[in-house]
């Protein structure tokens, strides 16, 4: 199946409002993309939103997807091709509800698939399935990776092979209710004066199926050094990490949720610390923000999501803008309404 691609250039829709890019696909709806280059061409793995029924909450229970379809493209601005479903989650033997925003990695000859998704316990864990294509299908592993929780993996290859999960997301991702890598249900949200939760990350095993080593906090910290509080809501972290490397530096991208900026931070290592560096994307039309960042023939693309098509925030649409640094190293701010 094949749809229109993508012109970053200034929109208007019928209702007169203006974009800066239009949906990818207009035919399903689909959410935090997590582009890759793989052999030459852009594959995008995104949530597939459907209107299941289920009540808008805060702990985004109508967020209710059931499977995942794989998008690619040659080139930004090309068709755009829908490859099916790539993976139900009635395949996946440990799953119950809601997959979440996933990512994808190429190692080992084999083509990952990660994802979040509620366990029989109502509890959020991270998944993979494999392929030998990278458009799928994918075969799920038996049980959830070990150790792993939350929400929002984002799986980054380095120069030297080493792979790293980044993970987490707070509220309806369920990150304040883990405390030293510990379950506790009865853990609520972080009040204003609190330290604000911290993103996950892990290294991988060479299989690229578990972790090698503990779940470790995602140092980030604000201009000055310090750590956020929960009242730095403008920029503290709360869900949708993304890693890339520009320059030789690490940036850890990310959403603040409820006040709907991409922001991002950078250091010297994957393991952190990073240090707040601005919003990469000012708020788009609907709740959430998700993103993911690649470089394509010598350009940097960001790709994000707004409810355009159908102006709810659990119905989402993927798009993809081009996105510019200063000589600084820092990123110019994207807004998605010019
Ligand atoms: O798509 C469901 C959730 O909404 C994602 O996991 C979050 O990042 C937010 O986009």
């Amino acid at each position: 199946q094949t749809a229109d691609s993508t012109r970053t250039t200034v929109n208007a829709d019928t209702t007169g409002k203006h974009y800066l890019s239009q949906p990818l696909v207009r035919h399903i709806y689909t959410a935090d993309p997590s582009a890759h280059v793989f052999n030459g061409r852009i594959y995008i793995y995104p949530s597939h939103d459907t209107a299941t029924g289920v009540p808008e909450d805060d702990l985004g229970s109508h967020f209710d997807m059931k499977d995942f379809h794989v998008l690619s493209m040659d080139a930004v601005g090309g068709k755009v091709t829908d490859h099916g479903v790539a993976l139900d989650i009635k395949d996946i033997p440990w799953a119950d509800r809601q997959l979440w925003a996933p990512d994808a990695a190429f190692a080992n000859g084999t083509y990952y698939l990660y994802f979040p998704v509620k366990d029989k316990h109502g509890i959020f864990r991270i998944g993979v399935a494999t392929s030998h294509t990278p458009e799928g299908p994918f075969t799920a592993e038996r049980s959830p990776i070990p150790n792993s929780y939350s929400i929002d993996p984002c799986v980054f290859i380095d120069d030297d092979g080493k792979a790293y999960m980044y993970f987490g997301g707070i509220w309806g991702g369920q990150l304040q209710r883990w405390d030293d890598n510990r379950y506790d249900s009865a853990r609520g949200n972080r009040k204003a004066e609190d330290l604000a939760i911290q993103p996950r990350m892990a290294l991988l095993a060479p299989d690229m199926k578990r972790f090698s080593g503990p779940v470790l906090e995602v140092k980030l910290l604000d201009e000055n050094g310090q750590p956020f509080h929960e009242k730095d809501n403008s920029k503290r972290f709360f869900e949708a990490s993304w890693m890339h490397k520009y320059k030789g530096k690490y940036y850890f991208s990310y959403s603040t949720g409820d006040t709907h900026n991409l922001c991002y931070a950078t250091g010297d290592s994957p393991y952190g610390p990073f240090t707040y560096r601005g919003v990469i994307l000012s708020p788009v039309e609907g709740w959430t923000s998700h993103h993911s960042i690649i470089e394509k023939d010598g350009k940097w693309y960001l790709f994000y999501h707004d409810v355009q098509l159908s102006g709810k925030t659990w119905l989402r649409n993927v798009k993809v803008t081009e996105l510019h640094y200063n000589e600084d190293g820092t990123i110019q701010t994207i807004n998605p309404a010019i």
